[in-house]
């Protein structure tokens, strides 16, 4: 690949218009309370509680800690927010992040350092990601601030600021709340900067002051009303023209939506574009589930050397590509072995577009240019129609002999047939990343995996969050057995929420990616009776359902039973895996992953 091209990503924090709550949550505040709150309720605990149901968050994850008490006293006092509590920082962090791709924001609520630093990675993972995710803090009493004092949870200095020292690079604002007169106004900053720029941001709250009414909360909240980004016309006109120059002289143009689809709310756009040009279009795998895969000229993931079948060759021998909302790191472009050329792509960022080696225009909204793009392109369906006289549909797994050790391609056919628009699919980092990419999801099928931050254990949390948040559907979580090793606690507080997840646990023995990439005796890990482990966290209280398989038969034995009598409960099927039964895709990436990893230094 030309590696230049990695290099046009933007930074720069994305656009949007969010700022009303998804489910109408604000309309309910708005009818049911006055404007006017009574002086002893008008108190920072309350505004703070009545800002997050009017985003659209009525669900916050937290563990408490005596900096936060007082604060979550409040929460638990709003009627439309439910506070849920987790067994540990990082999974209450990653269920916002899976609760905010599911809703469009989330929020948690930790003590001070201890769990903050705790929280760190998983906000770490929804800033990679674009997610709006409010990362509540209880702080220090504010008569402490200034002085010299010791704390406990603080690794023994009289200094305050390490906590939000460490907040800094993964959110895009902090707010140190340690007096009231500027409370209401850091706390409103905050929390509409995330929804604004779709990063998540930090709020310490000093443990004295969630109770005491202050009269610049005497009246509720009113609802943001966020301004939206706007295309700079002239420019958006220049970047039209030059695009529809561009590719109504190409043979086979094609397009390639990428992850930043969704934060540049594009993927409507996207397909409308799609509609209007005819031509074949892809998704990059950090994006998929962004653009409906039953579209008529969607071509599946283009990956490079592991892309699905025939995708690849199609893009890669386009004379043109549109590439929306990209982002080509290491792992995406497949240890940068990508055969693209700079010269013949469009790279849409979410304010921006670039052409070829030629112009390139800020301050152009993806679906703005999306949507104008449409009206100009001549439809040219020749990529598609070369896809489609080449493409000779994937051979199917064989079934597994009856005393066959069950095969893990057998496995994802079963888990394809499971899925619906009422289910979600949750990746986990590792070969459930390849095995996943593979389903085809039908209409409405969620997707989500964590690729750019790729942090093991992530999707023990984001499945609790992504469930609370949908109810609706029934999340079906791929997880490894190395990654629910880091996060598995949390399958407790599914089940405290009644949660009817389907989780799959691969065991394959050990940390199977990272063999692929490069092998040593610390890719084993210790072996589980994971069965047995989430038997022992359901202790009797909800509705859980575990088991084992092997073979097969037992699979589909077992997948009769979630879909079927257990379908209220959440199901727990381990399934036991060769170490070495991999998807052919990890084989292939691994390598030329590590061929990346291994470049030696360049000459001095
Ligand atoms: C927090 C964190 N630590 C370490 C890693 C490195 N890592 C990436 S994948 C992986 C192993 C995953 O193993 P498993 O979940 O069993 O998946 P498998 O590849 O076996 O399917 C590790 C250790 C990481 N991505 N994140
Ligand atoms: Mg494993």
């Amino acid at each position: 690949m030309d590696t230049s091209i990695g290099a046009l990503n933007s930074c720069k924090p994305p656009s949007s218009d969010v700022g009303s709550p998804p489910n109408g949550a604000a309309a309910a505040i708005k009818s049911t309370a006055p404007a006017v709150v009574s002086s002893p309720d008008a108190t920072m605990g309350r505004h703070l509680a009545h800002r997050l149901v009017q985003i659209g968050v009525t669900d916050v994850f937290s563990v408490p800690g005596d900096f936060n008490l007082t604060l979550l006293d409040h929460l638990i006092a709003e009627p439309g927010l439910n506070l849920i509590g987790c067994c540990n920082e990082l999974n209450a962090g990653y269920a916002a992040d899976g609760y905010a791709r599911a809703r469009g924001v989330g929020a948690c609520v930790v003590t001070f350092t201890v769990g903050g630093l705790s929280v760190l990675n998983a906000i770490a993972g929804a800033y990679s990601e674009n997610l709006p995710v409010v990362c509540i803090v209880g702080g220090p009493n504010s008569n402490d601030y200034g002085t010299n004092r010791v704390l406990h949870h603080t690794i023994g200095l009289p200094d305050f600021s390490q906590e939000l020292r460490c907040f800094q690079t993964v959110t895009c604002f902090q707010a140190v709340v340690n007096n009231l007169e500027d409370a209401h106004e850091l706390i409103d900053t905050a929390i509409s900067t995330a929804l604004k720029e779709s990063k998540p941001v930090y709020i310490s709250i000093s443990c004295n002051l969630p109770a005491i009414p202050h009269p610049t909360f005497s009246r509720e909240p009113v609802p943001f009303a966020l301004s939206p980004k706007l295309s700079n016309q002239m420019g958006l006109a220049a970047a039209v023209e030059a695009a529809a120059e561009f590719l109504n002289k190409a043979v086979k143009p094609v397009m390639v939506g990428g992850p930043k689809l969704r934060v540049a709310k594009a993927s409507e756009a996207f397909v409308e574009l799609a509609d209007a040009s005819g031509y074949a279009v892809a998704v990059m795998p950090s994006a998929k589930g962004l653009m409906p895969e039953h579209h008529p000229h969607f071509i599946g993931t283009y990956w490079g050397a592991v892309s699905t079948a025939f995708c690849a060759e199609i893009v890669e021998s386009a004379d043109a590509y549109l590439f929306a909302g990209p982002i080509f790191n290491d792992y995406s472009s497949v240890g940068y072995s990508l055969l693209l050329k700079k010269e013949k792509a469009i790279i849409l960022q979410p304010d921006r577009v670039v052409i070829g080696n030629g112009p390139a225009f800020g301050c152009v909204l993806m679906k703005d240019f999306l949507k104008a793009l449409s009206k100009r392109l001549k439809r040219n369906t020749t990529a598609y129609e070369n896809y489609h006289r080449i493409f000779v549909p994937e051979g199917h797994p064989l079934k597994c002999e009856p005393n066959e050790p069950l095969r893990v391609n057998v496995l994802f056919q079963h888990i394809q047939g499971m899925l619906s628009s009422e289910s979600a699919v949750i990746a986990e980092t590792g070969d459930s990343w390849f095995n996943c990419q593979k389903l085809k999801l039908p209409r409405g099928c969620g997707y989500e995996f964590q690729m750019q931050y790729g942090s093991i254990g992530w999707s023990v949390g984001a499945t609790l969050g992504y469930a609370q948040a949908v109810p609706e559907k029934r999340v079906i979580a791929c997880i490894g057995d190395g990654s629910f090793q880091v996060t598995a606690q949390d399958v407790s507080t599914m089940l405290r929420c009644g949660q009817n997840t389907i989780i799959f646990l691969i065991n394959n023995g050990g940390y199977t990616i990272e063999v692929e990439i490069h092998d040593g005796p610390y890719n084993v890990i210790k072996n589980w009776n994971y069965t047995g482990l989430v038997e022992a966290i359901h202790n009797g209280e909800g509705k859980c359902w575990t088991a084992k398989v092997l073979y097969e038969e037992e699979l589909i034995e077992a997948i009769k039973t979630a879909t079927g009598p257990k379908k209220d409960c959440l199901c727990f099927i381990e399934v036991i895996a060769h170490k070495d039964d991999t998807s052919k895709e990890l084989l292939e990436w691994g390598s030329r992953v590590s061929a990346a990893n291994s470049r030696p230094p360049n000459p001095q």
